[in-house]
């Protein structure tokens, strides 16, 4: 398929048990949208797809730990991450989720489909169960040791460490991961579709016909999998979160997840179609269409051998041109983790960079984890937006806009003679388009994108050398074809970098005025026309593109991250100190007391002057629990105070007596308290 037409791009289904972080931006959703938007401004006819995926027992565990139900989950996290999304410029021309109707219909109808052309065998097996919870153990419910590579938390249906995926009673000694239980065995029905069958076409199509075309990773998986022998995968499990079997027999029983979610994509692509009146068929059905899933490598099985199979069974389906997967994202050199919270989440981002989305997406896409893995850390992305954004993009649009409108209050100059320079660099800009799509074809998005900035230097370059501003005076007629060949370079820029940074260049296209240009600049017209923007064209005022990111804003990060390692940190008690005789002990006197007043010590950051009714007296205590409490919110508060301190002098304050505290996890106080509330003031503690 040389020049396809339709483009169908689907994005992986993020599964809705948290919000989305930069892992799955950098790993999946920029390359997709620069794919997309890319063919888009080749005027292909693009349909770039995605969804929650809402089901699976990943949603059913979050939702146990919270205390409420799986939709409840679901709900709240897919208006998050679709929201996330969205305000990151991702295109997707739909978004839905797998909880929705149309989809259920949709997998159903795909799943009856092959059952009624004898696709699945049908087993009865002992499968793994876990009496207490009255439950089988599927997938992320069962914890055990990986079969191939060893690793001892390997899920039931995969393995994180080195990507097989398994049944769930190939495990080595296997744990319930709802009770710890090691589980028993009990017989259960299922559908299995006997990849097996498959594994003789899968070689040849994917490791013959895409041996060159597809990346080398992703070959590499397929090619082990293989290697190893396919098995036949039940495609059903005993859950009750889920799309309900729908054959006779199939009753409390629903599809695995990796059955339904790849039909996802089928399902946000007919919800498109309903909403915008159009056919769904083409994008699924049609020879010419090219069909790209971008995924991360643990979605590679699911992807390559699964779901491709389950195409090949049902028949009516086009099969992937392209599986692009890329490597993991890791920050500051720790794995992502989600339950450890070592992330950087997209909404917090926004909130924290508002109007920052493309120095991300720039970050993301210089470092993409496209052939190994790779780490994100806070001082790179300072460093890129202050170095490359800032200093070479934001630099050269901004003295192109600011000479243009001191020096002809806006409107573009009339070019003279064109010198060698100029034309060389005018031959040099027209071949940017190709340059950068040939990388973009080659799913190679960072050496793209470094071909954008070696544009943006090219005209840095290009200005340095002409010096218009030492021409202006002697010179004026030169300037002006200077300025001219710069503002064409900028344009080029506005339209070459939509794909990767779509915000700027709105910003600069609005900057540029292109709305009242005639001719519509497009990724091919600046190959073929030499003039993008014509004499005569007012451009606007100079408006920032990019700002520099300081010091403290990066420490601010980071200091995020260390608080986040701190409490992640597994508590090591302190040796137990000399022992004491029992004489010692009873000198202590400790006593129940009720903390009646509290004020904060002007000019302190830790000291709090309390007023303490000890039962015996009322007195007053200073106490340095300021940073955990505030003084309002401790009134009321039952304490431990140590009654026979000698009293002492603390700013000015005369102490009486201490607060007995422990620390908690977060580096907060916490109060030493009776855990009944009748306990009378002055009670002894022993
Ligand atoms: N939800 C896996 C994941 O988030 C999964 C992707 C489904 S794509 C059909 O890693
Ligand atoms: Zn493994």
């Amino acid at each position: 398929m040389q020049h396809p037409k339709r483009f169908t791009i689907t994005a992986a289904l993020p599964y809705t048990n948290g919000p989305v972080h930069i892992g799955h931006l950098a790993g999946v959703y920029i390359p997709a949208d620069i794919y997309a938007r890319y063919q888009r401004l080749n005027e292909k006819d693009v349909l770039f797809v995605c969804g929650s995926d809402e089901h699976g027992v990943p949603i059913t565990i979050k939702a146990k730990k919270e205390g409420i139900s799986p939709q409840e989950v679901v709900d709240k996290y897919h208006d998050l991450i679709k929201t996330s999304f969205n305000k990151f410029g991702i295109s997707f021309d739909n978004y839905s989720r797998t909880s929705a109707p149309i989809h259920h219909q949709t997998a159903s109808d795909f799943f009856i489909q092959l059952y009624n052309n004898n696709k699945f065998e049908e087993e009865t097996t002992q499968q793994l169960y876990d009496a207490e919870a009255n439950q089988f153990l599927a997938d992320r419910f069962v914890v055990g040791t990986c079969p191939k590579c060893g690793f001892e938390e390997s899920y039931g249906d995969q393995c994180e460490n080195c990507g097989t995926s398994h049944n769930a009673t190939d495990l080595i000694n296997p744990k319930s991961a709802i009770t710890g239980n090691t589980p028993t065995l009990k017989e259960t029905k299922h559908w299995y579709l006997p990849l097996n069958e498959y594994e003789a076409w899968l070689k040849e199509w994917i490791l013959k016909e895409h041996k060159n075309d597809w990346k080398s990773n992703v070959l590499g998986q397929v090619k082990s999998w293989t290697d190893d022998g396919l098995k036949p995968r039940a495609v059903t499990r005993d859950l009750d979160w889920g799309i309900p079997v729908p054959v006779t027999g199939g009753e409390g029983k629903v599809l695995y997840v990796w059955f339904d979610a790849p039909i996802g994509y089928i399902s946000s692509t007919k919800e498109w179609a309903k909403n915008n009146n159009q056919a769904w068929e083409p994008y699924w059905k049609d020879e010419n269409t090219k069909m790209l899933h971008f995924i991360g490598k643990d979605n590679i099985v699911f992807h390559c051998i699964i779901f491709p199979s389950m195409l090949k069974a049902h028949g009516d389906y086009i099969l992937p041109e392209n599986v692009p997967a890329n490597e993991f994202l890791n920050l500051e050199g720790n794995k992502i983790s989600t339950s450890k919270n070592w992330a950087v989440w997209l909404h917090e981002y926004l909130d924290e960079f508002p109007e920052k989305q493309d120095v991300l997406r720039y970050v993301l896409t210089a470092n993409a984890p496209e052939t190994k893995d790779n780490d994100f850390t806070w001082k790179d992305f300072q460093a890129r937006n202050n170095n490359e954004l800032v200093a070479i993009f934001g630099n050269f649009i901004n003295r192109v806009v600011v000479l243009t409108n001191k020096y002809y209050q806006g409107i573009v100059p009339a070019p003279n003679d064109f010198t060698v320079v100029d034309d060389t660099t005018l031959d040099q800009l027209q071949k940017y388009p190709d340059i950068i799509a040939r990388s973009i074809e080659k799913y190679r998005f960072r050496e793209a994108l470094s071909e954008l900035m070696n544009l943006a230097r090219l005209g840095n370059k290009y200005l340095a050398d002409e010096e218009p501003w030492k021409q202006i005076k002697t010179n004026p007629d030169r300037v002006q074809t200077i300025m001219f060949v710069a503002i064409q370079i900028a344009s080029a820029l506005a339209v070459l970098c939509e794909p990767f940074l779509p915000f700027t260049s709105n910003k600069l296209k609005s900057i540029l005025n292109f709305s009242n240009l005639t001719n519509q600049n497009s990724w091919q017209s600046v190959s073929t026309e030499r003039v993008l923007i014509p004499d005569h064209h007012q451009i606007g005022k100079a408006e920032l593109l990019f700002a520099k990111i300081d010091d403290a804003e990066i420490q601010k990060q980071l200091n995020k991250l260390e608080a986040t390692k701190e409490s992640n940190k597994e508590f090591i008690p302190e040796p137990i100190k000399d022992t004491i005789t029992f004489e010692d002990f009873t000198k202590l006197d400790i006593r129940i007391g009720t903390v009646l007043e509290a004020e904060k010590i002007p000019k302190t950051k830790k000291l709090l002057k309390l007023k303490v009714d000890v039962g015996t007296d009322t007195r007053t205590i200073v106490s340095g629990i300021a940073e955990s409490f505030k003084p309002e919110d401790i009134v009321g508060q039952k304490v431990s105070v140590l009654v026979n301190l000698a009293p002492r002098k603390l700013r000015g304050v005369e102490s009486q007596g201490m607060i007995l505290m422990t620390d908690t996890p977060d580096g907060k106080l916490a109060f030493i308290e009776p855990d009944n509330d009748s306990v009378s003031n002055g009670e002894s503690v022993s």
